[in-house]
C-alpha cells in the first residue's frame, strides 16, 4: 500500500472519485452511528496525555517485554525493536547490501544471496516467525521480497539471514505466511503480478493469458514443493490453526493491467487452498510444469465455477486487502474491503463445509460483514473477542467486536464498534501483541502509519514513516508512542521476550561459515590457532585470528593481480566483543562476532601498502588494531 502518497487518493481518476463519493457517505453514516454512543470518535492522544497509565514505560537499563519484528520495506532489511519502548535493537540485512555488517561483501553472505547477489535491493513486507502448535518457537523469521520475487529466512539464534530463494514462474512475492499446526513445515508465498506462463515473450498483449501462482516451500530446506496457478492476482495471505488451508486476497479479479481495470469489479475474492488435496494431486502426478521449471503446478483456476477441487473463491467487496486469522483458536479470518468500508468475516469451519460439498455458494462461509470505516486494510486481534482494523483513509484504528458483528449480520440491532483512535497518518498494517498465535494477550498494538507530516521536526520533503504504539489493554485505546522509522515498514509482529533464545557467542561448528571452515581444513589450517598465508598459484589465502586488540597477522605480502581470500576468526569468547575487518580503498568491511569466522575474496590490483583496521570498537586500543597488506608490483 505504498503508492498512495497523497491524501486525495488519485483525484484525477473519475472512477475512484465516484467511488469515494459513494462510500464516503456510507463511512460517514457508520461514523455517525458510532458517535451516537457518545464518545467513540476522538482526536489523537499523545504519550504525555496518557502518561498516567505508564505501565508501558521502559526505564533506561530495563528490558522490553517483547521483541518486535519489523519489515524494512524497500530498504530490503528486517529490523528488531524492543516493545513497548520502540527502541531499535538491530537491523538484519536480508536482500540489501549492508556496509556495517559486510552483507553482500563476505563470502558467507554471498553464498546466502546466491545468484541474486547481483541485486542490491529488496522490498520486504511480511515478516513471519515460525510456530510450533501455533506458538512462536524462536527458530526462524521468514520474509518476502516483493521487488525481486524472493523469500528469505533469518535464523533467530544468530539473527542473520541463512537462506534466500528466488521463486520461479511468478513476479513479486507479496503475501507470505506460515503453517501454524503442528508446526511450521511449510512456507506459503503469494505471487502478486500476473504474467504470461512461461514469461518468455509470448502473449505480451493478451492479459487474458496472464496468471500468478501460490508457492509452497519446505521451511527446513527452503525448496519449493509445489505451486498452484490461480485466477486474478494475490496480495496478503494467512493460514488457519488446523494446518489445512492457506488463503489469499485478490484485488484484481478482472485480470486488469491498468488502475481503472483493476477497480472495475464490484467484488473480487479471497481464494482458499486445500493443502492436503493439492499434495495428494502432486503425489498422484496430477500436475503440470511451466517452462524450464520442474516444480509441480496444480491447477486451482476456475473462479467462475467458484474454484476447483483445490481452491474456493469467496467473493469479497471491492479490491480486498488484508487476510488475518483470529486467535487464539483460529476460528475466523477477516478480509478488508479496501475500497469498501467493510470487513468480511469468514468462519474456517464453513470452508470445511464447502470442501465437503455441504454448501452451494462460497458466500455461505461469510458470517459477518461489519461496516468499520474508510479504507480498511488489515485486522488484528486481542484475547477478548475484539478485532482492530486499520483505516487508511480515515487515519484511524477501529476496534470492533466479532461476536456482535456476527449478531448484527444475523439481524440483531447491536453496535459492534467499540472504539476508534486517530493515528498519524494513513495507516497501513497494524498488529497486536502475539495476535498471530495462541498466546495473544491483548496488551499492545503497533500501528504502522505511512505519513508523519507534522509529528516530527522537518527533515526535508520526505518525512519519516510513523510507527505508533497503542495500549489496547483497557476498554479504550491509548496512544503511547510515536516511533519515526526509515523506509518503510509494512508489517510487524511481536514475540514475547522469553520466546526467543539468541546465542551469546557463535558455536565453532556453526553452519553459517561451515564452507569456510572446510576450505581451511583442506589448506591444513586450524582456524582457532593459525596465522598463515597459503599460496595456490595466483590464489592466496590469508588466515588470521583476532583477539582484542590484535589481529593475529599485522602484515602479509601478495603480488599484484593475486586473488586474495582473507579469513578472520574471532577468538574472543565474550559476547559483544566483535571485531570488524576494513581494508582501506578496497570497498571491504565486515563483521566478525565472538567465535565467528568471516571471509572475503577480492583481487589485489593496486601495488603498494594498504592498511586494514578493526572497524568495530572493541578495546581501548581499538585504533591500534590494524595491519598492512603489502602488494608487490
Ligand atoms: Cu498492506 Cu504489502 Cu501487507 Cu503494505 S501490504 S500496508
Ligand atoms: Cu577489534 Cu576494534
Amino acid at each position: 500500500m505504498k503508492d498512495h502518497k497523497d491524501d486525495s487518493m488519485e483525484p484525477s481518476s473519475p472512477g475512484r472519485r465516484r467511488f469515494l463519493g459513494a462510500t464516503a457517505a456510507v463511512g460517514i453514516v457508520s461514523a455517525a452511528g458510532a458517535t451516537g454512543a457518545g464518545m467513540l470518535v476522538r482526536s489523537g492522544e499523545t504519550a504525555a496525555a496518557s502518561a498516567g497509565g505508564a505501565s508501558h514505560s521502559v526505564k533506561p537499563g530495563e528490558l522490553d517485554e517483547y521483541y518486535g519484528f519489523w519489515s524494512g520495506g524497500h530498504s530490503g532489511e528486517v529490523r528488531i525493536f524492543g516493545i513497548p519502548s520502540m527502541r531499535e535493537l538491530l537491523r538484519i540485512p536480508v536482500f540489501n547490501f549492508d556496509s556495517a555488517t559486510g552483507w553482500g561483501i563476505t563470502n558467507e553472505s554471498k553464498r546466502v544471496l546466491g545468484d541474486n547477489g547481483g541485486f542490491l535491493n529488496g522490498d520486504t513486507h511480511h515478516p513471519k516467525v515460525s510456530y510450533t502448535d501455533a506458538r512462536y518457537d524462536g527458530r526462524w523469521c521468514f520474509i518476502n521480497d516483493k521487488a525481486n520475487t524472493r523469500v528469505g529466512r533469518i535464523r533467530l539464534d544468530i539473527m542473520r539471514t541463512d537462506k534466500i530463494v528466488t521463486i520461479p514462474n511468478v513476479q513479486s512475492i507479496h503475501g507470505l505466511t506460515l503453517q501454524r499446526v503442528p508446526k511450521t513445515e511449510r512456507v506459503f508465498a503469494a505471487g502478486e503480478m500476473i504474467i504470461p506462463t512461461p514469461n518468455d515473450g509470448r502473449d505480451l498483449d493478451d492479459p487474458s493469458k496472464y496468471w500468478t501462482l501460490m508457492s509452497c516451500l519446505d521451511a527446513e530446506t527452503m525448496e519449493i514443493k509445489w505451486q498452484v496457478i490461480v485466477d486474478g492476482n494475490m496480495d496478503n495471505c494467512d493460514t488457519d490453526y488446523a494446518g489445512k488451508y492457506v488463503g489469499a486476497t485478490c484485488y484484481n479479479s478482472s485480470r486488469g493491467v491498468t488502475l481503472q481495470e483493476m477497480m472495475g469489479p464490484e467484488r473480487d475474492w479471497a481464494v482458499i487452498f486445500n493443502v492436503a488435496r493439492i499434495e495428494e494431486a502432486v503425489a498422484a502426478g496430477d500436475y503440470f510444469t511451466i517452462g524450464d521449471s520442474e516444480i509441480p503446478v496444480v491447477d486451482g483456476r476456475g473462479a467462475e465455477q467458484n474454484g476447483s477441487k483445490y481452491t474456493v473463491y469467496i467473493p469479497i467487496p471491492r479490491n480486498p486487502h488484508g487476510f488475518n486469522t483470529s486467535p487464539p483458536d483460529g476460528k475466523y479470518f477477516v478480509v478488508s474491503g479496501k475500497l469498501s468500508p467493510t470487513c468480511t468475516v469468514v468462519e474456517w469451519a464453513k470452508v470445511d463445509d464447502w470442501f465437503d460439498g455441504k454448501l452451494d455458494d462460497p458466500r455461505e462461509t461469510v458470517v459477518a460483514e461489519p461496516e468499520v470505516g474508510l479504507g480498511p486494510l488489515h485486522t488484528t486481534f486481542d484475547n477478548r473477542g475484539n478485532a482492530y482494523t486499520s483505516l487508511f483513509l480515515d487515519s484511524q484504528v477501529v476496534k470492533w467486536n466479532i461476536a456482535d458483528a456476527i449478531r448484527s449480520y444475523n439481524g440483531s440491532d447491536v453496535n459492534y464498534i467499540r472504539d476508534r483512535i486517530d493515528v498519524h497518518y494513513q495507516i497501513g498494517h497494524l498488529k497486536a501483541s502475539l495476535a498471530c498465535s495462541r498466546d495473544v494477550d491483548g496488551k499492545y498494538l503497533s500501528a504502522l502509519s505511512k505519513f508523519s507530516k507534522d509529528r516530527f521536526l522537518s527533515v526535508g520533503p520526505m518525512h519519516p514513516e510513523n510507527d505508533q504504539l497503542i495500549d489496547i489493554s483497557g476498554d479504550r485505546m491509548t496512544l503511547v508512542h510515536d516511533g519515526p522509522t526509515y523506509a518503510e515498514p509494512h508489517d510487524a509482529l511481536m514475540v514475547r521476550a522469553d520466546q526467543l533464545n539468541p546465542m551469546k557467542v557463535y558455536k565453532r561448528d556453526d553452519p553459517f561459515f561451515a564452507e569456510t571452515v572446510e576450505m581451511a581444513k583442506a589448506d591444513g589450517i586450524t582456524l582457532e590457532r593459525d596465522n598463515k598465508v597459503i599460496r595456490d598459484g595466483n590464489k592466496v589465502r590469508v588466515y588470521m585470528t583476532s583477539v582484542a586488540p590484535n589481529f593475529g597477522m599485522t602484515e602479509f605480502r601478495v603480488k599484484q593481480g593475486d586473488e586474495v581470500t582473507i579469513v578472520v576468526t574471532n577468538l574472543d569468547t565474550i559476547e559483544d566483543v566483535s571485531h570488524g575487518f576494513a581494508l582501506v580503498n578496497h570497498g571491504i568491511n565486515f563483521e566478525i562476532h565472538p567465535q565467528q569466522t568471516s571471509s572475503v575474496t577480492f583481487v589485489a590490483d593496486k601495488p603498494g601498502v594498504h592498511w586494514y583496521y578493526c572497524s568495530w570498537f572493541c578495546h581501548a586500543l581499538h585504533m591500534e588494531m590494524s595491519g598492512r597488506m603489502l602488494v608487490e608490483a
